[in-house]
């Protein structure tokens, strides 16, 4: 364990606020639809309850918001400027239609790393596919067919192919994965949107998800990765540029090479820590839940050094400070 760690492991309780600051925000606008009202909400309490936090950080992969809403962007300081300097991987509301809509899934994300040891992503798609842990190493390939990492997984766990899950965001582009997963005899599992908590469940036993597999967003995929670093799990991710505009952008990001594969140790760096809040109900996080004058959250914490995991139920009483103010949990 390294001397001169940036990340006193106290910190990640500090987080935690300001994920379930985040998620209590967002749940109150939840099933309104409104994506962007949710967002915005999440965004400002998250930021509060980080600007608390004694660490100097930096954010190297945020949220595309408007220049007059002062949400959590790349290149922006949080923190109370007292402490270690970090890199933050944040995303307020993960799944913002899902809570505008009150589907499942919707999350609330923090990563803190030290300095530099994110990937830095520009937003564009990236082809992923994971697989939680206890399985050898390399496991899963992304160049290779669907079947045949199916047949790899289901073998080296003594498995059928019929006794997995594989998870997949229901889109249009996924049609030959989908296709190809039901003809080695898995099983799918569709989601609308949420990439990153469909790959955190492939992590967890009894989540009911396996594998997750498809094409999702670059952030999303980090942040993934920064989830994985703690719980455990592989993952093989590869950029997928549209056009030569998005391929401009990973060159501006300093990706020297857009057809890369990275894997989660690529991504995330082994010092981390990690704290996530459901907002709607998912395989691996409850949603907020509103009681009389409260609330009760459901997060999930984690130190990539120790990987210990902790799973935490929070009860909230908004009476006891005068005008409730969710950042200030
Ligand atoms: C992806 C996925 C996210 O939105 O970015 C998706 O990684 C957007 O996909 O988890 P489309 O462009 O096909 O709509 C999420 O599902 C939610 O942010």
């Amino acid at each position: 364990m390294s001397d001169h760690r940036a990340l006193d492991r106290r910190l990640v309780l500090e987080v935690v606020r300001a994920t379930e600051a985040a998620a209590i925000a967002a749940s109150q606008e939840m099933g309104r639809g409104d994506e962007r009202r949710a967002d915005t909400a999440a965004s400002l309490a998250m930021r509060q309850a980080l600007d608390s936090v004694a660490f100097v950080g930096n954010v190297v992969i945020g949220e595309d918001g408007d220049d007059d809403v002062p949400v959590l962007r790349e290149g922006d300081r949080v923190g109370s400027d007292e402490g270690p300097g970090v890199d933050l991987v944040v995303d307020p509301l993960e799944g913002s239609t899902l809570c505008a809509k009150g589907g499942p899934n919707a999350l609330s994300v923090v990563a803190v790393g030290a300095p530099g040891g994110f990937l830095r992503m520009p937003d564009m798609y990236m082809e992923k596919i994971a697989v939680g842990p206890g399985l050898p190493p390399n496991i899963i390939d992304l160049d290779a067919s669907p079947a045949q990492n199916i047949k790899a997984v289901a073998d080296a766990r003594r498995a059928d192919a019929a006794d997995l899950v594989v998870c997949v965001l229901d889109r249009p582009r996924h049609a030959a994965i989908i296709a190809q997963i039901r003809e080695a005899g898995a099983r799918v599992m569709l989601i609308n949107d949420g990439d990153v908590a469909g790959i955190m469940a492939t992590t967890r036993p009894g989540s009911g998800l396996d594998m997750y597999m498809g094409i999702g967003g670059a952030r999303e995929g980090v942040l993934a990765a920064a989830a994985l670093r703690g719980l455990g799990g592989q993952m093989h991710v590869r950029l997928r540029p549209r056009d030569e505009s998005d391929r401009l952008r990973a060159e501006e990001a300093g990706i020297a090479d857009v057809d890369r594969i990275y894997r989660v140790e690529d991504m995330a760096p082994a010092e981390i820590l990690f704290a996530a809040t459901g907002v709607t109900p998912g395989p691996v996080l409850r949603a907020v839940r509103r009681i009389p004058g409260g609330a009760v959250t459901h997060s999930m914490v984690m130190r990539g050094d120790s990987g210990t995991v902790r799973l935490i139920e929070t009860h909230h009483d908004f009476n006891r400070r005068a005008g409730f103010d969710p950042a200030a949990l």
